[in-house]
């Protein structure tokens, strides 16, 4: 069967600091290849919609697969699928990813039937499965698959994360994905999940709370095969087991493998593990991104972090120390006043770090989804990136996206001012000679993408479709296993 994958385009973050390849569509495609079918694959993020009618043309797909990891792609999945059925009847549409699991049945009705199913959790062991049932009644029996008819069992979970390496050759004009200075940049995993549970995460109910690694030998021979200089390693969070750590190194090394890295993790598991981290470094390891959410005790406890703001600091002074450019992470909440933000812009203006913010949101997934007890100011998925406030702001709204702007562009001109520029200028240079522009590219971008007025206008876009909105706001603490989508143990099927 000829079976096309496609992400959809990039949201506002992606704009302009990095793009990166759809890692989970490759790995779903090698499953899918393996059972002997035909896959091609479409970024949106790089091609265009009229590409995509080109390719639907060209290739003539009997079955298309859309990745919703984001919230905020809902709508242009919807709308691409329903025209998609226009064109071409007989084809199967399916969507599946991270966001989309936890609102499955709610989007199989949106999509008034253009989508025939959306499949929940993990793709890899489900996919060829799925696509063997196309046109049986046991289609919506399948474990994770949500049609207009029915829920399957939960989804399934696999046991052994060295089974389907990602499918890189399909990613077509990959020179466009970079990270920063890291240009051009691919994707590799060492472990998925996450067994810490912040209350405004959705990384660990996704898995289960579960945590699993790939084994040291196959981690490095799947980045042996990358053939960019840079790897942007998208773990949840980073080095949480030292010595998995440093058996991939160790591997890295024996291979004779040198590349940049990029890296996600916790600043205590960077004090804690500080080895692994020094190690890294002379591996390569250049750039890493801290989620280090709030400066004050009281708001850590409340996004259940599980971290005081010494330990965060401390981790800080570890990072520098070593010697790493850090980008770190604070979440603004719609309840800030002009004295917050001045607080974290003064705070951020003293350290060397690059300082991002998030505006603090409820998903589908999280726990604050259920205990928010502030009411949602908008249903419109295409404002849950993390970008945009959902929720009442102390300030008029257009005031709050000043502060944020303000906040974001004071930062931004910290790192990519004329001072820094003249320090990435030689870099820049030789990038772009050879021919890798989307670094430089980013230089000049931050003015047209964040811009008060593009971000308060955003509310006011005409509403398709609407969230089903938490049952009831405020609600006590659920369950963990009532948010989980994974339940149970990875299985081999
Ligand atoms: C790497 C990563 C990124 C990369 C994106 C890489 C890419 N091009 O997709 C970068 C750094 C760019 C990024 C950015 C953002 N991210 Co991000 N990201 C992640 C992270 C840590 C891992 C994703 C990953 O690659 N996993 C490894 C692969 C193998 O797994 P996967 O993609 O989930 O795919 C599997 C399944 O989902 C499924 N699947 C996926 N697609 C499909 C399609 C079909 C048809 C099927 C059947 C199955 C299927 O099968 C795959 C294999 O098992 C996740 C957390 C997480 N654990 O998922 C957050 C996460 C997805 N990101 C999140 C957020 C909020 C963002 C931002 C909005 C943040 C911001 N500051 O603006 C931006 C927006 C990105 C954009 N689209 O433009 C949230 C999602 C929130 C939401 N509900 O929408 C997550 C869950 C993190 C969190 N802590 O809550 N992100
Ligand atoms: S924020 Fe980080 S540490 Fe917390 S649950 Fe999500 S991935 Fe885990």
């Amino acid at each position: 069967m000829r079976v096309l994958l496609v992400h959809p385009s990039a949201l506002m973050y992606s704009e302009i600091y990095l793009r990166l390849e759809p890692l989970g569509l490759e790995c779903v495609a090698t499953s899918i290849r393996g059972a002997g079918h035909e896959v091609r694959l479409l970024d949106l993020q790089i091609f265009t919609h009229r590409d995509y009618w080109r390719e639907l043309e060209a290739f003539r797909p009997q079955a298309i697969g859309f990745s919703v990891n984001y919230l905020a792609n809902v709508p242009e999945v919807i709308d691409l699928a329903v025209a998609t059925r226009r064109r071409l009847p007989g084809c199967f549409l399916f969507a599946g990813g991270h966001s989309v699991s936890f609102i499955a049945a709610e989007v199989v009705e949106h999509a008034r039937g253009a989508l025939d199913c959306v499949v929940r959790g993990e793709g890899e062991l489900i996919a060829p499965r799925l696509l063997e049932a196309i046109g049986d009644a046991r289609l919506s029996t399948l474990p994770g698959v949500v049609t207009a008819d029915g829920a399957g069992p939960a989804p399934l979970m696999h046991d052994d994360l060295d089974r389907f390496p990602p499918a890189r050759d399909l990613a077509r004009h990959r020179r466009k994905y970079f990270i920063g200075v890291l240009d051009p940049c691919a994707s590799a995993e060492l472990s998925r999940g996450c067994p810490w549970d912040c209350s405004f995460c959705s990384a660990w109910t996704f898995y289960g709370r579960s945590y699993r690694k790939t084994s040291p030998e196959a981690a490095a021979a799947d980045i042996a095969r990358i053939a960019e200089p840079n790897v942007f390693l998208v773990d949840d969070v980073a080095f949480v087991h030292p010595e998995h750590g440093l058996a991939v190194g160790r591997e890295l090394e024996r291979l004779r493998v040198r590349k940049q890295y990029y890296l996600e993790t916790r600043c205590d598991v960077l004090v804690r593990n500080r080895e692994v981290f020094e190690y890294w470094r002379r591996l390569g390891l250049r750039y890493m991104f801290l989620g280090l959410e709030a400066l004050d005790e009281e708001s850590l406890k409340l996004h259940r972090k599980r971290i005081t703001p010494n330990e965060n600091l401390r981790a800080l002074e570890i990072a520098r120390e070593i010697g790493f450019t850090v980008a770190v992470n604070i979440i603004a909440d719609p309840s800030w006043d002009e004295r917050q933000f001045a607080v974290v812009r003064d705070w951020a203006l003293t350290v060397p770090e690059i300082v991002h913010f998030t505006v603090a949101t409820p998903y589908p997934g999280t726990e604050i989804w259920h205990t928010e007890s502030r009411r949602l100011t908008t249903l419109d998925y295409r404002l849950f990136d993390v970008q945009h406030a959902v929720l009442p702001t102390r300030l008029p709204l257009a005031r709050f996206y000043e502060e944020l702007v303000k906040t974001q562009s004071v930062l931004n001109r910290k790192h990519l001012g004329v001072a820094a520029l003249r320090d990435t200028a030689g870099l820049a240079f030789r990038l772009a000679l050879r021919g890798q522009t989307n670094f430089i590219r980013m230089l000049w971008k931050f003015g047209s993408v964040y811009s008060r007025d593009r971000q308060y206008s955003d509310h006011f876009k005409a509403l398709r479709y609407s969230m089903r909105p938490p049952e009831a706001h405020g609600a006590s603490r659920p369950r963990a296993r009532d948010l989980f989508v994974h339940l149970g143990a990875p299985s081999r099927a």
